[in-house]
């Protein structure tokens, strides 16, 4: 049905519900996710590339793959690339697509901002890498400590500071976005003691974001003035101070830790108890303790900063509050481990991966709680010890975690199964090569290989282990690419996943797979914890839980909306598409080009009106199109 003329707006209104335009201006979460997913593993393989370049030049002494100059490039990328361009959109990707469905709702609280996000992302993105091209890419690490990150004369890290104030808009938008939705836009019945353990986690993630990322855009926003407009905020000869950076930094850093690894946390929450056939165990513990660990990582950012002569006052107590947050997170590990026991357990590939990322995570978060002991921090600070630790954290603890996750809603998201078998080859090839790749790195550390060294002598004595650690980089990359065919390959097969092929807990399975554009035709009201599940099970008289219907197959439950076709109701209003979000977008990279390079000033004015003229035709635009009738 065409949509009779009442144009706004500057543009015509968007209108293709399919292809390519419908995908650029879509304000569904659905999508968005799907786009941020896509995004977000596109990065991944990126990063990994260079991950492997890092690991094929470290594998022999003396090699001559990179100079010193292009490892500084490859690893600061790989590093940048795998925090704000994988982990922390993947999460998004989750985060967009499950937090409506979960707590019965129809969409984000701001749709065109949710687009908003993920496009200023997506060119965030973009932008950073574009400085491969244009002079040379950032070169002073993830954490671009000065002085060398104000005094280096390439253009890497202004492109490093204006690309992560880009992304860093988009992520303080969508993380308001998405804690509005949550508290705002609840199905009725769903109090906060009955939503999932990963919207718990995600609503704890946004927190941690909104009031982290404003320490970081400061920081950022100096460094650049520093290097564009000659402030001396870090510069010690001129009366600043590179320390200043480094607590800003970590003021926002360690807080991010957390924001790479809750996500995980919910995720493998919700992952246990659906192939343990048990609920989680202590679900109050594991909110308060997520809730516990988002406060308290906001209190030990200088643990990363024992070696910078703060004194032993602030060593103490950093080294304390920083043990302190291993109780919390200790917590978590003994609430998995009672849903697990003694649990009827399924070890299907999303089981086998949340299980692989709780093994990974704990080796990880005990080498981090050697690093709270300062003396030892001494030895092993700037050693690839530390390379290991945050490996087994973000890569053990999030990755494991993520891929996980992508088995378990794959047929949700795209009505079809991953292999099953595959998934598990993948996950053993995974599991086999992290093990390899990042275990000798503990080694390594402790013989004192110093981190991003880009070579090192033959007489060190180090070959041995650098290429343990080189073949098992190669076998996760195997993994990586047996779980590519694998994804192509599903889309081979039929679309015809049923609802709930798990025997799941939560309200998303209770709608189709893939679920219609209006996420339920009927608003779902929850009575419990674990909806779906109760109203799919009923207690006998001595307390077990049996199916309803006798015979084990999942109720057929209009109320919780299956869109099929003709049912669909005509008193939804989805917010329409729209092409501002992406173009004010656009407004950010040009804007940035004009800061960095003084030649093309003009473009930063230009950027500005690209940015600020689409918010206004957005805000004078309709979010639903006022005689909308298609849905
Ligand atoms: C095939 C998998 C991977 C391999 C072989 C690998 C290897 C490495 C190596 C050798 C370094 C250089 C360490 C240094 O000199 O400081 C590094 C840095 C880093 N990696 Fe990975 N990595 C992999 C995957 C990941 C993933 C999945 C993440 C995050 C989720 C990640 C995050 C980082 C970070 C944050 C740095 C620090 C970069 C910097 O210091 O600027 N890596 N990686
Ligand atoms: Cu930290």
């Amino acid at each position: 049905m065409t949509v009779p003329a009442k144009q706004t707006g500057l543009l015509r209104r968007p209108r293709a519900s399919t292809g390519f335009w419908s995908w650029i201006t879509t304000v569904d979460h659905k999508r968005i996710g799907i786009l941020y997913g896509i995004t977000a593993f596109a990065f991944f393989l990126i990063g990994g590339v260079e991950a492997l370049l890092i690991r094929v030049q470290l594998a022999q002494p003396e090699a001559t793959l990179l100079n010193a100059d292009q490892y500084n490039q490859v690893f600061t990328m790989h590093g940048i690339t795998m925090i704000f361009l994988v982990v922390m959109p993947m999460s998004s990707a989750f985060f967009n697509y499950l937090i409506p469905l979960m707590i019965g709702a129809r969409d984000v609280a701001f749709p065109r901002l949710n687009a908003y996000s993920f496009w200023a992302f997506l060119f965030g993105g973009l932008f950073i890498y574009s400085s491969f091209f244009l002079g040379g890419a950032p070169n002073g690490g993830w954490f671009g400590y000065p002085p060398n990150s104000v005094t280096d004369p390439t253009v890497g890290m202004t492109f490093y500071a204006v690309g992560l104030i880009i992304t860093g808009i988009a992520s303080t938008v969508g993380a308001v976005n998405l804690a509005v939705t949550v508290l705002n836009m609840r199905a009725p019945g769903m109090s906060f003691f009955r939503m999932p353990p990963f919207v718990w986690m995600g609503l704890v993630t946004q927190f941690l974001l909104v009031f982290s990322l404003p320490i970081i855009t400061v920081a950022l926003f100096q460094l650049l003035f520093d290097r564009r407009f000659g402030t001396v905020f870090y510069s010690p000869d001129a009366g600043g101070d590179p320390l200043l950076w480094q607590h800003l930094f970590w003021l926002f850093g360690h807080p991010e830790v957390y924001i790479l690894i809750l996500p995980a946390f919910g995720i493998i929450s919700d992952i246990l108890p659906v192939f343990a056939r048990k609920p989680l165990f202590g679900y109050q513990f594991v909110v308060f303790s997520g809730i516990a660990i988002g406060f308290i990582g906001f209190g030990v950012w200088a643990h990363h900063m024992f070696a910078t002569g703060m004194g032993p006052v602030a060593n103490t107590a950093f080294g304390i509050s920083t043990m302190i947050i291993a109780i919390p997170t200790g917590v978590k590990i003994f609430n998995w481990m009672g849903t697990i026991w003694k649990g009827d357990i399924r070890f299907a590939s999303p089981m086998l991966f949340a299980l692989g990322a709780v093994a990974m995570f704990v080796i990880g978060g005990l080498s981090g709680v050697m690093h709270s002991v300062v003396p030892a921090d001494y030895q092993q600070t700037d050693t690839y010890f530390v390379v290991a630790h945050f490996h087994y954290v973000i890569f053990g603890g999030s990755i494991f975690a993520l891929f996980g996750a992508m088995y378990f809603w794959w047929p949700k998201v795209f009505g079809r199964m991953l292999s099953e078998r595959v998934g598990k080859v993948q996950f053993w090839f995974l599991l086999v090569g992290f093990n390899l790749a990042f275990g000798p790195m503990h080694i390594l550390g402790l013989q004192g290989m110093s981190r991003r060294i880009y070579t090192y002598a033959e007489s060190l004595n180090l070959t041995a282990w650098n290429q343990a650690s080189t073949i098992g980089a190669f076998i996760i990359a195997v993994s990586v690419a047996i779980f590519l065919v694998s994804a192509i390959a599903s889309f081979r097969r039929p679309k015809e996943m049923s609802n709930d092929p798990w025997d799941a807990r939560t309200l998303e399975w209770s709608t189709t797979s893939p679920p219609p554009e209006y996420n339920f035709a009927k608003t779902p009201v929850v009575t419990h914890l674990d909806d779906f599940w109760h109203k799919k099970y009923v207690e006998t008289e001595d307390g077990e839980y049996v199916p309803v219907p006798a015979g084990g197959a999942p109720v057929h439950d209009p109320g919780h909306g299956e869109g099929d076709g003709d049912d669909v109701p005509h008193d939804v209003h989805l917010p329409s598409p729209s092409y501002y979000p992406i173009l004010s977008a656009l407004g950010l990279p040009v804007l940035g080009y004009g800061i960095v390079f003084e030649g093309v000033w003009w473009l930063a004015p230009l950027g500005a009106v690209i940015l600020i003229v689409p918010l206004f035709a957005w805000a004078l635009e309709p979010a639903v199109e006022p005689s909308a009738e298609e849905h």
